[in-house]
C-alpha cells in the first residue's frame, strides 16, 4: 500500500504572486514577484512579463515581434489531436504483469517464461462510441488495451470487455461505425446506440446477434473499470522456440469480480458524475488500493478446433470456459496513474500488429484488418512516424536499433555515417535469424476470393447460448434493453427485423420485445443461413448475478445524514468497512459538515443533491434533527437506491423517510436484511449489513418494478 498523495494545496505565497503597481503615469503593471522556478519560451528565453502583451502605447496596437505572445497562442492553438475514431474516451494507469503460472511449455513469450517475472505495462481502457469529452457511463463495449514493455519488445494486447465482436470481416468496420456513431446530419445521438441508423445496420447484419446480446447485457454497464473482465476476442498463436504453435483465448478476469449498474442507475450517475469510471480508477491508484485482473488463457490445438461446433477463427463465437477451460497465468497490478493524461493516455499507440517472439496471428479476417489499421490511425492522431519515440510508447528494457530516419519529430536520430544495410563498414545493426522474430509457417492455401467461410454461417446459436446463460433477472435486463433501444428508433420497419432476429434466439424474448413495442403483425423469423443449435448448454461462468464475489473490497458506501446524527452508527460502520477494504462517503445537507449528537462537527463528503445514491454501491440513511422527508434530493436518495435493489441500512430516525417515499422497512427486532432493508441499532447490526451488502443486490426487489414498463 503505498501513502496517498497528499492532496494539492495552494500555497498561500502563490496567491500573492502577482503584484499590481500603479505606474507614475497611473497605468497598471502586473508583474511577479522575484524568487522560485522562472517562466521561459520554448526556447528557453526568460520572461519578463507574460501577463500584458508587448504594444506601441498603452493601449495601442501589438506588435508583431512579441515572441513570447506569439510563440504562447500558437502552442495553444495547436492543443489538440484528432481523437481516436473508436474508442475516443479513455483512461490508462501504468502497472506490472507478474508471471505467477510459467508456460514455457506453449511459448517463448518473455512475460510468461519465469515465476515471479514482472513486466512493466501500460492499460487503456475506453468506451467504444462516445467522443472524448462523453459521459463513462453509456451502454457501450469497453476498450481493455494493455502495452507490455518486454524485453523482446512491445506486444500489444488490445482487447475489449466482450469476448466477441459484431462483425466477421474488417471491411464491414467502416460501415459499424459509421452506423453507431452520431448520425451525420444531425450530430446526435452521443455516446449511444439508441438510434435508427445503428439499429437498422444490426437489423441487416445477423452475425451481429451474438455480440448485440452481450450489448444489451448488465456487462455493457459496467461498474467501474476495476469490475469488468477483458478479453483478446481473436484467437491467438503462442510459438515455442521450436517454431510450434498453440492457440490461445486471453481472458482478463477482475479480483473485484464482476459487477454492473442498472440502466436507471448509470443514466443517473452520467448526469451526477460523468467521469465515475475514471475517477474511481484514479481514487484507487491514489489511496493504494491497486487494482488487480488475472491472466488467464485458454489453449488449444487443431483437433480441439477441428472439433469445436464454431469456427475458433470467427470473432463472433467464444470458446465456453467449459469446453476449455481457462488457466491463470499472471496477475496484472495497475499501481500508477498518469503524471499527465495527454502526454501518456491520449499519445498512447496500441497496434494489434505489435507482437512478440511467441505470439503470433491467426486467418482471423478481423484480426487480420485491424493489424493494418492500427499503424495507420497511429499516423493520422500523432501526425507522423515518430510515435515510438513518445515515451509511453517506446520500448522500456530493450535496444531500439535501426535504419528508420528523419520524418516528423525525429528525436533519436542514428549517430554516424552508416544508414543502410547490407553495409560494408561492419557497422550497424544486422537481423538476427536465430533469435529474431519468425513467423508461424501457417499453410496457406484456396483461391483469391472474396469469401465468407460456411463455418461463419452460424450466426444465433451463441447468441441463444450467452441468453440462456443469464439469470432470469439478466434476462429481464436484456429485454429491457432491447424494448427501450428500440423504443428510440423512428423506424418500424427496424423493430420488425430485429425482432425477426429475435425469434432465431429466444421465442421467449422475441415476443416480450414485439409486445412491448407493439410490433404487428409479428414478424417471421429472420432466414437464417444456419438453423439455431437449440441444445447447447448454458455456460454459467458467463453470468455475473451466478458468480457474485464475497467480498466489500474496493466498494463504496453512502452514508446520508442530517445535524444530530448517532456518530456511533458511523464510527462502528467505518470500522468494519475499512476492514472489509471498503469506503465511505458521507451525504449531508451542508458540505461544511454536519452535527452528531453530541454536537461534534464531522466531515462531510458530498452535499445532499451532489451525490445521489447511483453513485455508491449501498447506502446507509441515519438522518438526525431533519428527517429529511421534505428535501427532495434525500427522497430520490432513498427511493433510487431501493428501485436499484441496493442494500439499505437505516436506524429508527429514517423511518420516517422511508414512509415519505412508500419503501416498506422491516421492524427493528426482524432478521437483519433479508429483505436487502437492514435496521441499524448497534455495532452488530451495522457488520450483518455490511456483510449482507457484499451480495451488492437484492435483486428480488426487482419484481416489485416492471423493467420493461419502466423504460419503455
Ligand atoms: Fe479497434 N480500433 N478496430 N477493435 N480498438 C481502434 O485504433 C479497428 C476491434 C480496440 O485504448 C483504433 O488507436 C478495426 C476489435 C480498442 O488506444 C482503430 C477493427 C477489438 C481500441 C481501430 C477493430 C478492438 C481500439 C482507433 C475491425 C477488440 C482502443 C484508435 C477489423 C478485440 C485502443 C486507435 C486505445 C482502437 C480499428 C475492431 C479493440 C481505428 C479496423 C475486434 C480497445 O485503428
Amino acid at each position: 500500500m503505498k501513502t496517498p498523495r497528499k492532496a494539492s494545496t495552494i500555497q498561500s505565497a502563490n496567491l500573492n504572486d502577482l503584484v499590481s503597481e500603479r505606474g507614475e503615469g497611473g497605468e497598471i503593471h502586473q508583474h511577479a514577484t522575484l524568487g522560485g522556478e522562472r517562466l521561459t519560451t520554448a526556447q528557453g528565453v526568460v520572461i519578463s512579463d507574460d501577463q500584458n502583451a508587448l504594444q506601441a502605447g498603452s493601449p495601442g496596437p501589438v506588435l508583431l515581434e512579441d515572441f513570447a505572445l506569439r510563440e504562447k497562442i500558437f502552442h495553444f492553438d495547436h492543443e489538440r489531436i484528432p481523437e481516436r475514431v473508436v474508442h475516443a474516451r479513455g483512461y490508462g494507469a501504468h502497472g506490472t504483469f507478474c508471471c505467477t503460472h510459467p508456460i514455457r511449455n506453449v511459448t517463448r513469450a518473455a512475460p510468461f517464461i519465469e515465476r515471479g517475472k514482472e513486466t512493466p505495462v501500460f492499460v487503456r481502457f475506453s468506451t467504444v462510441a462516445g467522443s472524448k469529452g462523453s459521459a463513462d457511463l453509456p451502454r457501450d463495449i469497453r476498450g481493455f488495451a494493455v502495452k507490455f514493455y518486454t524485453e523482446d519488445g512491445n506486444w500489444d494486447l488490445v482487447g475489449n470487455n466482450v469476448p466477441v465482436f459484431f462483425i466477421q470481416d474488417a471491411i464491414k468496420f467502416p460501415d459499424l461505425v459509421h452506423a453507431l456513431k452520431p448520425e451525420p446530419d444531425r450530430d446526435f445521438p452521443q455516446a449511444a446506440s439508441a438510434h435508427d441508423n445503428f439499429w437498422d445496420f444490426i437489423s441487416l447484419t445477423p452475425e451481429s446477434m451474438h455480440t448485440i446480446m452481450w450489448l444489451m447485457s448488465d456487462r455493457a454497464l459496467p461498474r467501474s473499470f476495476t469490475t469488468m473482465e477483458g478479453f483478446g476476442v481473436h484467437t491467438f498463436r503462442f510459438v515455442k522456440a521450436e517454431g510450434d504453435s498453440t492457440f490461445v483465448k486471453f481472458h482478463w478476469k477482475p479480483k473485484m469480480g464482476l459487477q454492473s449498474l442498472v440502466w436507471d442507475e448509470a443514466v443517473k450517475s452520467n448526469g451526477a458524475d460523468p467521469d465515475r469510471h475514471r475517477r474511481d480508477l484514479w481514487d484507487a491508484i491514489d489511496r493504494g488500493d491497486f487494482p488487480e485482473w488475472e491472466l488467464g488463457v485458454q489453449l488449444f490445438d487443431q483437433d480441439f478446433a477441428d472439433a469445436f461446433a464454431f469456427d475458433v477463427l470467427d470473432p463472433t463465437k467464444l470458446i465456453p470456459e467449459e469446453d476449455c477451460p481457462v488457466q491463470i497465468i499472471g496477475t496484472l497490478t495497475l499501481n500508477r496513474s498518469v503524471d499527465n493524461f495527454f502526454a501518456e493516455t491520449e499519445q498512447v499507440a496500441f497496434c494489434t500488429a505489435n507482437v512478440i517472439p511467441g505470439i503470433d496471428f491467426t486467418d482471423d479476417p478481423l484480426l487480420q484488418g485491424r493489424n493494418f489499421s492500427y499503424l495507420d490511425t497511429q499516423l493520422k492522431r500523432l501526425g507522423g512516424p515518430n510515435f515510438t519515440q513518445i515515451p509511453v510508447n517506446a520500448p522500456k528494457g530493450c535496444p531500439v536499433s535501426h535504419y528508420q530516419q528523419d520524418g516528423h519529430m525525429q528525436t533519436a536520430p542514428r549517430k554516424g555515417r552508416i544508414n543502410y544495410q547490407p553495409n560494408g563498414w561492419g557497422e550497424g545493426p544486422r537481423p538476427d535469424p536465430l533469435d529474431g522474430y519468425v513467423s508461424y509457417k501457417a499453410p496457406v492455401t484456396g483461391p483469391k476470393a472474396r469469401l465468407r467461410p460456411a463455418s461463419f454461417a452460424d450466426h444465433y446459436s451463441q447468441a441463444r447460448q450467452f441468453l440462456i446463460s443469464q439469470t432470469p433477472t439478466e434476462q429481464g435486463h436484456i429485454a429491457a434493453a432491447l424494448v427501450f433501444e428500440l423504443s428510440k428508433c423512428e423506424e418500424p420497419g427496424i423493430r420488425a427485423r430485429i425482432v425477426a432476429h429475435l425469434r432465431n434466439i429466444d421465442e421467449d424474448l422475441a415476443r416480450k420485445v414485439a409486445t412491448a413495442l407493439a410490433v404487428k403483425p409479428y414478424p417471421d423469423a429472420a432466414k437464417a443461413a444456419a438453423p439455431t443449435q437449440m441444445d447447447l448448454a448454458p455456460s454459467p461462468v458467463l453470468s455475473i448475478e451466478a458468480n457474485p464475489i464475497n467480498s466489500f473490497h474496493g466498494r463504496v458506501i453512502g452514508v446520508l445524514l442530517s445535524d444530530g446524527f448517532d456518530s456511533q452508527i458511523v464510527e462502528d460502520l467505518r470500522k468494519v468497512v475499512i476492514a472489509a477494504g471498503g469506503v465511505i462517503k458521507v451525504v449531508g445537507p451542508k458540505i461544511g459538515g454536519a452535527r452528531c449528537s453530541e454536537n461534534t462537527l464531522h466531515p462531510v463528503d458530498h452535499r445532499i443533491g451532489g451525490a445521489p445514491s447511483a453513485l455508491f454501491d449501498a447506502v446507509v440513511v441515519i438522518p438526525g434533527e431533519d428527517s429529511l422527508i421534505t428535501t427532495p434530493a434525500a427522497r430520490d436518495f432513498v427511493s433510487d437506491a431501493f428501485q436499484h435493489c441496493k442494500f439499505i441500512g437505516y436506524t429508527d430516525t429514517a423511518k420516517p423517510l422511508l414512509d415519505a417515499v412508500s419503501i416498506p422497512h422491516d421492524p427493528v427486532d426482524k432478521a437483519a436484511c433479508d429483505t436487502g432493508l437492514c435496521p441499524l441499532s448497534s455495532a452488530g447490526s451495522v457488520a450483518a449489513f455490511v456483510q449482507s451488502a457484499k451480495s451488492l443486490r437484492h435483486w428480488v426487489r426487482e419484481g416489485l418494478f416492471d423493467p420493461i414498463a419502466t423504460t419503455c
